[in-house]
């Protein structure tokens, strides 16, 4: 049998992505050292295409850890467009703040930024690898295996492994079920996902109205992600291309509405799912490996982010002083943004499918009517307002 190659690093990485990424980036610029595995191809990673709005919070997070060039060029995010059954209005317009609320930064271009300065930066980041194992968690010395292209196995010992691999990864799996408790949420609502090669909307825009909740996001200058309220049950063959787009420009209230060749289409059920604690031994969850939300509100990414900066500067603390009290906060600090953001996503959810009559979990006309005086307030109140502007950038 071969032996395998024994190697050791600060903390193993598992996952490329977002929260993988960041950590590595942040945990390098303060002198710790990393190594992540990443399951997929450097270009299936480098192209693949989800969320894209960085919030403020994010935006100087990115700037105070010296990391503001991989945000350098892109767009602001400012305001949120809201169309009610065809009239247009812009949401927290008139507060001090939000001119600098966030950036649209397609994700596949933060991962492609995120990936170019670590390997400037001379991290060590490694692709196609297909079945990392993680052991010896809840003790001081875990050892992350894997078997490399050559066929040769990896056993690499670490203080600490950042679990960054998605809710369904190794990572989260191998937390023995009875070591956490997992809150689930299933809305009862369904969206169909078109990304297009279309002109993004001057600012981000969603509507409601009799038809159902669309929405039409930025993703990069020349592509579009819209969003539309489906049936429970549909598939990507019940939308072909001639009705999403009739469909786009009856929600969107713009028959001008300018279309482009589809990229991408695909049916999901909007859900959330929270893993409690965030950590187990050594392991620490960061990203959807602890927790999914949906995409209503932009926070999925913007909570991976927040959970990497938490993370790298627990793990820089105990590195350089000894100190491990901001790890052992770690679950706990990450967990309340988490419900935050959560309770944001599911105000918002609720709000937005309720005042285009479909509430979510039932309730009639009453409810629909709740819910339109709920928008009209937000579109409204100063108050209301302040709210939403201290959540959409991240900053209360
Ligand atoms: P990622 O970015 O999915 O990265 C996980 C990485 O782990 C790898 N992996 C493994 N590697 C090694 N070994 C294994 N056994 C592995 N198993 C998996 C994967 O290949 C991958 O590279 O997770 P991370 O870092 O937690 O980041 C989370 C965000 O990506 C996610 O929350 C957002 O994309 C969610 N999301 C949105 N978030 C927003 O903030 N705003 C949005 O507008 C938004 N829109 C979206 C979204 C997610 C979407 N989909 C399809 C999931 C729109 C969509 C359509």
């Amino acid at each position: 049998m071969t032996q395998p190659l024994r190697e050791s690093t600060t903390v193993a990485i598992v996952g490329g992505g977002v929260s993988g990424l960041t950590a590595a980036a942040l945990l390098r610029s303060r002198g710790v050292d990393s190594i992540v595995l990443e399951r997929q191809t450097r270009s299936h990673v480098e192209e693949r295409q989800r969320a894209g709005l960085v919030e403020h919070r994010a935006v100087r997070m990115f700037e105070q850890w010296g990391l503001g060039d991989v945000l350098h060029g892109f767009p602001a995010n400012n305001f949120l467009e809201i169309r009610v059954d065809g009239r247009s209005r812009l949401l927290a317009e008139d507060l001090p703040g939000m001119e600098t609320a966030g950036k649209a930064v397609p994700q596949q271009a933060l991962v492609r930024g995120l990936i170019a300065a670590f390997l400037a930066d001379g991290g060590d980041l490694r692709f196609e690898v297909p079945d990392v194992a993680l052991r010896d968690l809840d003790t001081n010395k875990p050892v992350v295996t894997y078997t490399d292209q050559d066929g040769l196995p990896h056993e690499i010992g670490c203080d600490f492994v950042a679990g960054c691999d998605g809710d369904r990864g190794v990572s989260a799996g191998s937390v023995p079920a009875d070591a956490l408790t997992i809150h689930t949420y299933d809305y009862g609502v369904w969206w169909l996902t078109v990304l297009a090669d279309a002109p993004p909307p001057r600012h981000a825009l969603m509507t409601t109205g009799g038809r159902g909740f669309a929405a039409q996001f930025a993703r990069g200058p020349k592509a579009s992600r819209f969003y539309l309220h489906c049936p429970e049950g549909d598939t990507v063959a019940d939308w072909p291309h001639d009705r999403i787009w009739t469909e786009l420009k009856f929600r969107l209230h713009q028959p001008d509405l300018p279309t482009g060749p589809i990229t991408g289409t695909e049916v999901f059920p909007l859900r959330s799912s929270i893993r409690e604690p965030m950590s187990y031994g050594r392991l620490y969850l960061l990203g959807d490996s602890a927790h999914i939300i949906p995409p209503m509100g932009a926070k999925g990414m913007n909570l991976a982010l927040f959970d990497a900066e938490t993370f790298a500067a627990a793990v820089g603390d105990y590195t350089t002083t000894g100190d491990d009290s901001a790890l052992h906060g770690y679950s706990d600090t990450c967990l309340a943004r988490t419900w935050r953001y959560q309770e944001y996503s599911n105000w918002l959810a609720d709000m937005v499918h309720g005042a285009s009559g479909s509430p979510v979990g039932g309730g009639g006309s009453f409810r629909e009517r709740i819910m339109r005086a709920r928008l009209e307030r937000l579109l409204s109140s100063g108050i209301a307002a302040r709210y939403y502007a201290e959540m959409f950038t991240g900053l209360g």
